[in-house]
């Protein structure tokens, strides 16, 4: 059997091969992404994004542990589903990658959960196309659900959240609270909102502190999603209680987008933003490329020279003119 056969027929071992090639940017796994490109569009994809410490990591892992004990909307089957964890090497919480696999390894024994966790090197831009594209290959291997944990401290971060079905915003008490999360523009995003360590002193006023803000922000911006009123959930991720309740919110979000055709109106908006970028930078690369060593390093002088002006030097690139 060829790869994308194997991975299709649910082979862990050819899909971890093509997720390591796929992290590497080597060339072939983008081939056998093309090739599997048919068999995906059926994944639910559920970002999970917040502050460092949070605890988004124990939560998804309680979270994939309860999504397996009930059925999805509309099957008979509990769904499987695969984690993605990008994670940086940040410096709050160095060596956060052993911490997760530690704290993950309990899910693994179960055949209907993957876990993949991903350092961040590179730039972020790069880091929400890997993510893009790890979470295709899950898709199409077949997984119902597809989880991505990301750090939300900066726009990049909330691209890769958005990249989702549904968002899920973490917060806790004593992380600062609707200042962190408005700064990065998160409660936009937010189609959930879940204030951890409900067990912490408080975390009832992180709720209030959060719905408020959430109200500020949906007469402000959200005019565009007036049906679905983001919930703040409490939550003790350690202890798991809470969770059930916000699986209930997570399928009713689910039927939520299905109902309205935001479903698939998302998904049209996520395949152009995939396709126009890949497009610029296919059009960029094949253009430096047909162009001689040295042509555009010479537009560069003649600007620095105020020779030109930077749109006459494009214009004269573009109709070949040199
Ligand atoms: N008290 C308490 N601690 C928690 C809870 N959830 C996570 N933690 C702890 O918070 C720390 C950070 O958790 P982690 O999941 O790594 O957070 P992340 O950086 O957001 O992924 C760990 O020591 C967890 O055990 C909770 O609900 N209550
Ligand atoms: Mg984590």
């Amino acid at each position: 059997m060829s790869l994308p056969e194997r991975i299709v027929a649910g082979d862990r071992l050819a899909l971890a091969r093509l997720l390591t090639q796929l992290e590497n940017e080597a060339p072939e796994g983008q081939d056998t992404l093309g090739a599997l490109y048919v068999h995906t569009g059926d994944s639910y994809r559920i970002g999970v994004t917040g502050a460092p410490g949070t605890g988004k990591s124990t939560l998804v892992n309680q979270l994939a542990r309860q999504l397996r004990q009930r059925p999805f909307p509309d099957a008979s089957d509990a769904p499987r589903v695969a984690i993605i964890a990008v994670d940086p090497s940040s410096p709050f919480t160095g060596g956060a990658i052993l911490g997760d696999r530690i704290r993950m390894r309990d899910l693994s024994g179960d055949e209907g959960i993957f876990i993949r966790s991903m350092a961040s090197r590179g730039s972020l831009g790069g880091l929400a196309k890997t993510t893009g594209s790890l979470a295709l290959a899950l898709d199409a291997a077949g997984f119902e659900i597809i989880l991505i944990e990301t750090v939300g401290a900066g726009q990049a971060e909330v691209e890769v959240a958005s990249a989702a079905h549904t968002t899920i915003v973490i917060d806790a008490p004593g992380m600062g609270d609707e200042v962190q999360a408005n700064k990065a523009g998160i409660l936009e995003i937010a189609d959930i909102l879940v204030v951890n360590k409900a067990d912490q002193p408080g975390a009832e006023n992180t709720v209030r502190v959060l719905e408020m803000a959430l109200e500020f922000a949906n007469q402000q911006e959200r005019a565009d999603r007036v049906n679905w009123k983001p919930p703040v959930l409490p939550t003790t991720a350690t202890t798991g209680v809470g969770i059930p309740g916000l699986v209930d919110s997570i399928y009713a979000h689910f039927n939520f987008l299905k109902d309205t055709g935001q479903w698939a109106e998302r998904e049209r908006q996520l395949i152009s933003t995939q396709f126009y970028a890949g497009l610029q930078q296919e059009l960029f690369e094949r253009f430096c490329r047909s162009n001689a060593d040295g042509v555009l390093e010479r537009k560069i002088d003649a600007l620095l020279a105020r020779k030109i002006s930077p749109r006459e030097a494009i214009a004269s690139l573009l109709d070949a003119r040199d």
